[in-house]
């Protein structure tokens, strides 16, 4: 008897409190039409930073893709750190948006928050780099590369080049960031396939964060220790790229006297392969856009996706790097 007047208030208690929420701002009123208010999904992507031209060219799929499907998109750059990550998350958690999406700058560290996502009730999308919580249930998928592949098809390209080389092959090795899933998997797939000729060795490897900066600074110092380096693999374009400038430097001649492999396959890292500079690179490719904007416009209407899905890419020679360079988009 008592039950129908409570639930009458209860519900203008409701009314009021949206209402209270539009006056101080907050445009989602908790119906289930999303964030924006206007039926739109309204997207939070935490980016990892503009760190590369790989991330350049991903951060653009990303927009373009976003206003091409009708998203609304709330872009944050954490400028390679993640507790700028974290922040930018919770905010989308107070914000209510639909989706979360983020390309998570290192593998580990990331349960609580997404707990506090999935307990507010909003998917999570993780794109190019994976996390390593053993809760699946944390995000709904994981569209991105497969960087252990891509290490090992750079190693075994190493291998088949060095077949008759006598002595040993010294190779220094530029890994992306420190903690990073790519940086992590393709150090795992080089020296995995490496492993089957004993002749290929990694003297030296350190971090340099995936820039050109960093390329530069840390191949500058393994030229100093190292006299005789014949194998430079670097895990990004960018950070060979940087590379080259410090081996010039040098008095050596990229592409002959050190061979140079890569892994992304954008515009300038192409190049240097079509003008011999470098001698190889696996393709890593950043227009994850689109298939981001389907996958959230899925989640959010509640259907199933697959937990991982995967990019598919190729690898480029010199003479192939020629061929495609005209074509390439980014
Ligand atoms: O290879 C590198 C960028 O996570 C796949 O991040 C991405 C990597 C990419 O900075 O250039």
């Amino acid at each position: 008897m008592s039950l129908a007047p409570r639930r009458a208030v209860a519900a203008l208690a409701a009314v009021l409190l949206a209402g209270g929420m539009a006056a101080c701002g907050n445009s989602d009123t908790g119906t289930d039409e999303g964030g924006s208010g206007d039926g739109k999904i309204v997207m939070g992507f935490s980016q990892v930073g503009a760190e590369s031209g790989w991330r350049t060219a991903n951060t653009n799929s990303i927009k373009e893709a976003a206003a091409e499907a009708g998203i609304e998109l709330k872009f944050d750059d954490a400028q390679q750190k993640q507790e700028n990550q974290i922040k930018a998350i919770r905010n989308y958690i107070q914000q209510k948006v639909d989706v979360i999406a983020f390309s998570p700058v290192v593998e580990s560290g990331w349960d609580t928050v997404l707990k506090e996502a999935k307990d507010a009730g909003i998917p999570v999308i993780l794109t190019d780099r994976a996390v390593d919580s053993a809760d699946k249930s944390l995000y709904k998928t994981f569209l991105g590369s497969d960087f252990v592949k891509e290490g090992r098809l750079s190693g075994e390209w190493l291998v088949e080049q060095m077949k008759s080389a006598t002595g040993d092959v010294n190779i220094v090795e530029l890994q992306g960031t420190t903690g990073s899933a790519p940086a992590n998997d393709r150090k795992k797939g080089f020296g995995e396939a490496i492993a089957a000729d004993p002749k290929l060795k990694v003297i030296a490897s350190q971090s340099g964060d995936f820039t050109r900066a960093g390329g530069k600074q840390v191949m500058e110092q393994f030229l100093k220790a190292h006299p005789k380096i014949d194998v430079l693999f670097a895990h990004n374009d960018d950070m060979g790229l940087g590379a080259l400038e410090a081996i010039t430097a040098a008095g050596k001649e990229p592409g002959k006297d050190i061979v140079i492999i890569t892994i992304d396959a954008v515009k300038d890292g192409m190049q240097a392969l079509a003008d011999g500079k470098f001698n190889f690179i696996a393709e890593c490719s950043p227009l994850l856009g689109p298939q981001l904007m389907e996958l959230a416009k899925k989640v959010h209407a509640g259907e199933e996706v697959p937990p991982r899905i995967e990019t598919e890419e190729t690898t480029f020679t010199q003479e192939q790097a020629k061929e495609a360079l005209p074509n390439r988009k980014y």
